[in-house]
């Protein structure tokens, strides 16, 4: 949680206490650090304080009736199960696929989304797989091959990583400056015909992102979606400092409104438990012009996409063995086509002699 979320929870003991205490004293000290908490919040992070809470794209303890009831504002899919600590999207067993996703369409312009998740196994490292993906898109409910979801899905993609396919495939082709350290967290906004590359972790489409430990660690882990004016924030909490870490930030981002929240999670060979504690929208409030409040995207897409993708594909450059051979063929085949050339044209001029006579 970050300071004005910490905030958020412990204003009303706050105030309790203002209203509690007779000594004036006591209630001035109360009130100053109201104020400055407030001012904290304010500067940190620009917004106003009256974001709140949205239940219908919330999902939090207790779980009741979730993906049952009619009254439920999400849906469970695949090998998603419930109990009392958390929504298990799969457990640590292969061949895994589950999902949680929001019944309601999300017409707000600003959000945030603070997802409280887990993610552990039995696996060593690199011996589990494959992360939780969240997502907000047009479609919903679909199975296919990222991270139990379709491809060439319309929206915004948050992938926590925690399996390098790329590493496993594709390890020499890459440059090592590009090459990136699992579990890996990274954001990718599709348009319905931009294909996410499993066997590349995404690398060819990926906004940014960053390396995040966050399997079998022994605190909570959060991880944070911020959309607000066509900037998108991811910011993670994983470290135990609870503080939040930047990830990914990034202007020009645009997002068409009336499009699903979810969740979903794959195992394959490689498994690991992917647990979803919460899932929390805030609405934000922000401050608008008239022109950007009319503003409507019709499909998503990111400003300046082209030179985003920042994938250096090397190329496969000869190893001192391949060149070394490389040269003693090439000599050995103008050496022979040198004899051959002088044979063939002794022969010529022998040919040509015996004519002449
Ligand atoms: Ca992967």
């Amino acid at each position: 949680m970050n300071k004005c979320n910490r905030f958020r929870m412990s204003s009303f003991q706050i105030f309790d206490l203002m209203f509690n205490q007779r000594n004036i004293h006591e209630l001035t000290c109360l009130f100053a650090v109201v104020l400055l908490l407030t001012c904290q919040c304010l500067a940190d992070d620009g917004y106003e304080m009256d974001d709140f809470l949205k239940r219908e794209y919330s999902l939090t303890k207790p779980y009741q009736g979730l993906g049952s009831s009619s009254s439920s504002y999400w849906d469970l899919m695949g090998n998603a199960m419930i109990t009392t600590e958390h929504v298990r999207l799969t457990p640590d067993l292969q061949s895994r696929q589950g999902a949680v996703w929001s019944r309601a369409p999300c017409y707000l312009r600003d959000w945030e989304l603070q997802v409280h998740f887990k993610i552990h196994g039995h696996g060593k490292k690199n011996l589990n797989g494959d992360g939780i993906a969240l997502w907000y898109t047009k479609e919903r409910m679909q199975t296919g091959p990222v991270f139990g979801n379709m491809n060439l899905f319309t929206g915004l993609g948050v992938f926590v990583d925690t399996y390098p396919n790329e590493n496993k495939n594709h390890e020499k082709k890459y440059n090592p400056s590009t090459q990136r350290v699992f579990p890996y967290v990274s954001g990718m906004v599709g348009n319905g015909t931009l294909a996410y590359e499993h066997d590349r972790d995404g690398q060819s489409t990926e906004l940014g992102g960053c390396t995040a430990l966050v399997r079998n660690i022994p605190h909570d882990t959060f991880l944070l979606i911020r959309y607000t004016k066509n900037r998108l924030t991811i910011q993670i909490d994983v470290d135990g400092k609870q503080e939040w870490r930047d990830c990914l930030d990034l202007p020009g981002v645009r997002l068409p409104r009336g499009y699903f929240f979810g969740a979903s999670s794959v195992t394959g060979d490689l498994s690991d438990n992917h647990d979803l504690i919460s899932m929390k929208l805030y609405q934000l409030t922000v401050e608008r012009s008239q022109e950007e409040e009319e503003e409507e995207e019709l499909i998503p897409s990111v400003d300046n996409f082209e030179h985003l993708n920042k994938v250096e594909v090397q190329e496969e450059g000869m190893s001192g063995v391949q060149l070394f051979f490389t040269i003693v063929f090439s000599v050995i085949g103008v050496f022979v086509l040198g004899v051959v050339a002088v044979v063939m044209y002794g022969r010529w001029k022998e040919n040509s002699r015996k004519r002449f006579y």
